[in-house]
Parts: structure tokens; C-alpha cells; sequence
């Protein structure tokens, strides 16, 4: 995007345009702070655990997403407890450009699924963190926190474990754990960001549920050309496959 508004600067009529709106300067600090982009690919390692929408945001070194042993902001608590990415979308449609530099939000990963989300970073946002919720949990998420993206030559891998948001009890009960279609109330925990002991099955939720907390998803990072994006995506589903049941329960 960034060249593309340099080369553009350099035809005359546009370049006048371009310095009556303001938007040479603009162009100026693009090129100073050159965007990059890359393929974030995430791989739902457990068999029975739907991953909830995954956001995505790159940012600088004064933000934080989260990080074990805080308490986990409102945002992310909405996530972990429900699944929902909104309160974290609104925040990034504020401060794209300041806190954030880009945020991307991917649909549910199903258990064995893979999503495919591309995202740009600047060398003043040139760190990745993403968050979303493992569905059949109280307030079980996983994600990554603060990866220079900006920096890599290559594709990295990381290997990703289940996180405890610590604002609900894992109560695995009916009416508190929302993939059991009985409601979503609130156990409150008052805790923090731990690691995820796995679902014990000993009340509601079912035993299948359980994972490995130690590896729940595998993200490959990879810088990309910027034509990457026009590359087809992979097949999401197998076309020989019934379409979800639309009367299963929200996952959250
Ligand atoms: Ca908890």
C-alpha cells in the first residue's frame, strides 16, 4: 500500500492533489516507515475445542495485548468468556495509527481447521499479538503476545498453549458454560492470566472437550510479497462435507 501511494505522488497533477489534502506528508512518513506484510496461518491443534474468531493486531512497544500473570483487560475478557472480538475490533477502529498499526479478524477455526489472515507491519508496529477463545470453555483462551514480525526474514512457527483468562471460575457447569446452550452467566474468578489445566469433565461439559493446555494451535508467521494476497486461499471445507448444523448452540 505504501509504495503504491509514493509511486502515485510522483505524477505532477496527483502530486498537487496529493499536497493540497496534506497527504504528501503522509506519503513521506509511509516511506520512512515502510509496511511489510505477512501470512499469519493458524492451525487448531485440538479435537475438540472450536477456536472462537481470532483477532489479530500488530502494534509498538508501548502496547500490550496481555501477558501471563496480569489481569486480563475487559477486551480480552470478552473474548475468553465469550468469544467475542468486538470490544477489541472497536478499540483497533480508534487507534489504528497510534496504539495499533493494523488488526485483522479471522472466522471460527474448527477443531483440525486452519485460517489464513494477512496483516501489515512498520517499523514503529512492527510487533503481532492475536487472541481468541477456546469456545468450550469457561474463560479458556490462547494466542501470542508481542512477536517482531517487522524483523523476520523467514516464517516462524509457534507452538501455542491454552491459556486461563482468570475472570471466570471453570465451573464446566450448564448455564455458565456457554457451548452447553444454556446460557453464559458469569462465575466470577478474580484471578489472572494462567495456564489453561484443560476441561476435567466432571460436571457438564464432556470429557471430549479436554485438550493438551501445553499445545492447542500452531501459527506460522511468514513475511510475504505484496501480491501474496492475490494467491487462492485454501479450501476451508471439504465440498463433500455437510454444512454445519445451524441449530448447534453458539459456541460461546
Ligand atoms: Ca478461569
Amino acid at each position: 500500500m505504501s509504495r503504491r501511494i509514493v509511486a502515485l505522488a510522483s505524477s505532477t497533477s496527483l502530486a498537487v492533489a496529493l499536497a493540497a489534502s496534506g497527504l504528501t506528508a503522509f506519503a513521506q512518513d509511509m516511506a520512512m516507515d515502510q509496511a511489510r506484510l505477512v501470512k499469519i496461518t493458524i492451525e487448531n491443534l485440538t479435537t475438540g475445542q472450536n477456536f472462537s474468531p481470532s483477532f489479530i493486531v500488530s502494534h509498538g512497544a508501548a502496547t500490550r495485548l496481555w501477558a501471563l500473570g496480569e489481569t486480563a483487560s475487559d477486551p480480552l475478557v470478552a473474548v475468553a468468556e465469550g468469544g467475542n472480538v468486538g470490544p477489541f475490533s472497536g478499540e483497533a477502529a480508534g487507534t489504528i495509527g497510534s496504539a495499533f498499526g493494523d488488526a485483522v479478524i479471522a472466522v471460527h477455526t474448527p477443531p483440525g481447521g486452519t485460517r489464513t489472515v494477512y496483516v501489515t507491519v512498520t517499523e514503529s508496529h512492527p510487533l503481532l499479538s492475536g487472541v481468541w477463545m477456546l469456545g468450550m470453555t469457561n474463560d479458556g483462551f490462547s494466542g501470542f503476545a508481542g512477536v517482531d514480525a517487522y524483523a523476520l526474514t523467514g516464517a516462524v512457527t509457534l507452538d501455542l498453549m491454552g491459556y486461563d483468562a482468570g475472570s471466570e471460575v471453570n465451573n464446566e457447569r450448564s448455564g455458565f458454560l456457554g457451548a452447553l446452550g444454556a446460557g453464559n452467566e458469569r462465575d466470577p474468578e478474580g484471578g489472572v492470566i494462567a495456564v489453561h489445566t484443560g476441561v476435567r469433565g466432571d460436571a457438564d461439559a464432556p470429557a471430549e472437550w479436554n485438550f493438551d493446555p501445553q499445545l492447542v494451535a500452531r501459527v506460522t508467521i511468514t513475511p510475504v510479497a505484496w501480491d501474496a494476497m492475490m494467491e487462492p486461499a485454501e479450501p476451508m471445507l471439504d465440498p463433500d462435507e455437510p454444512a454445519m448444523d445451524a441449530d448447534e448452540p453458539a459456541m460461546n
